[in-house]
């Protein structure tokens, strides 16, 4: 592997952005508030459609505060320098957001009782998704060909490592009160039940005007066109469209079956079926 990624503690992390010493005594110390939210997801699995998510039922419906900061600042994240300097120079209650796997948390988050939202994805259309992504974005260890970021994802040689071991990390959290799973696919097929169901477990409620604002705000469409959303706003120009046009891509379920060779779909099936063994199929609710 080169050196884009850096191992720690058996997790690659992408070395322009995270550092092993970052993640220090001190950072490991940080604590969750009780009204907190914690996002946690593996990379590509609809975070960002869930951060803009969050602010709309916060301000029930009204995008102003979506378009008016960058949303690295509306939910910032926990294992960069930057986010975590906003949230500790800053009393919150906060948005938070990780990638990061259960292993690497603060100690604090498993007694606290911040809300904790893990979203999950097809792992097929995560890899898809972290293919074109990771090829053209220069902190990421580029693959020669889809192929090999196939095997890579397979071994768990890509950012923050296996979704697999990540997926069977986050899921031990099952059952605990303050913690929400939900999909990705269930979020793309019934959007406003999803909805209802985050509201319900936030303690919030949104009037039928304020549901409809929040549905077209999250919307694929305008969050592409959201400049505070579609990082627009980062460093240079070039960055900002290759992470526009990689971060928000398709915004599709099942896309994995336009990239997939039949041999593929196999090899991973027969690793899926190993790997989660022990879970229940009707965890994982996609085609
Ligand atoms: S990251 O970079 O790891 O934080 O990426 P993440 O935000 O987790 O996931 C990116 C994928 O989410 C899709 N996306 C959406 N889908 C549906 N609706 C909305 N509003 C939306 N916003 C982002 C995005 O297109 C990426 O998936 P792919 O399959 O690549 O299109």
């Amino acid at each position: 592997m080169s050196d884009k990624h850096t191992w720690f503690e058996g997790i690659p992390l992408l070395t322009e952005l995270i550092s092993p010493e970052f993640l220090s005594e001190e950072w490991k110390k940080f604590v969750f508030k009780e009204d907190d939210v914690l996002l946690l997801t593996y990379p590509k699995s609809g975070t960002h459609w869930m951060k803009e998510i969050l602010g709309l039922i916060y301000e029930k419906g009204d995008p102003k505060w979506n378009h008016s900061l960058p949303i690295w600042e509306r939910s910032p994240w926990l294992e960069f320098k930057r986010g975590y300097r906003l949230l500790k120079d800053n009393n919150g209650p906060h948005f938070i957001s990780t990638h990061l796997p259960i292993q690497l948390l603060p100690k604090s988050l498993f007694t606290s009782k911040a809300k904790v939202i893990y979203v999950i994805r097809n792992p097929r259309d995560v890899l898809v998704s972290g293919y074109f992504f990771t090829s053209i974005m220069p902190v990421c260890k580029q693959p020669e060909s889809f192929e090999q970021y196939f095997q890579w994802f397979l071994q768990g040689n890509v950012m923050y490592g296996s979704w697999f071991e990540h997926t069977l990390g986050w899921m031990t959290m099952r059952g605990k009160e303050n913690y929400l799973m939900l999909s990705y696919e269930e979020l793309k097929r019934d959007t406003r039940s999803t909805v209802e169901k985050i509201c319900w477990f936030l303690g919030k409620k949104l009037e039928r005007a304020e549901m409809n604002s929040l549905l077209k705000h999250s919307s694929f469409e305008v969050m592409k066109d959201n400049l505070r959303s579609n990082y627009t706003h980062a460093a240079t120009s070039l960055a900002a469209t290759l992470m526009r046009d990689s971060l928000m891509r398709k915004g599709i379920s099942g896309d994995w079956k336009n990239h997939f060779t039949v041999a593929q779909a196999e090899a991973f099936d027969r690793v899926f079926q190993e790997k989660m063994a022990g879970l229940s199929p009707e965890l994982f609710l996609w085609e």
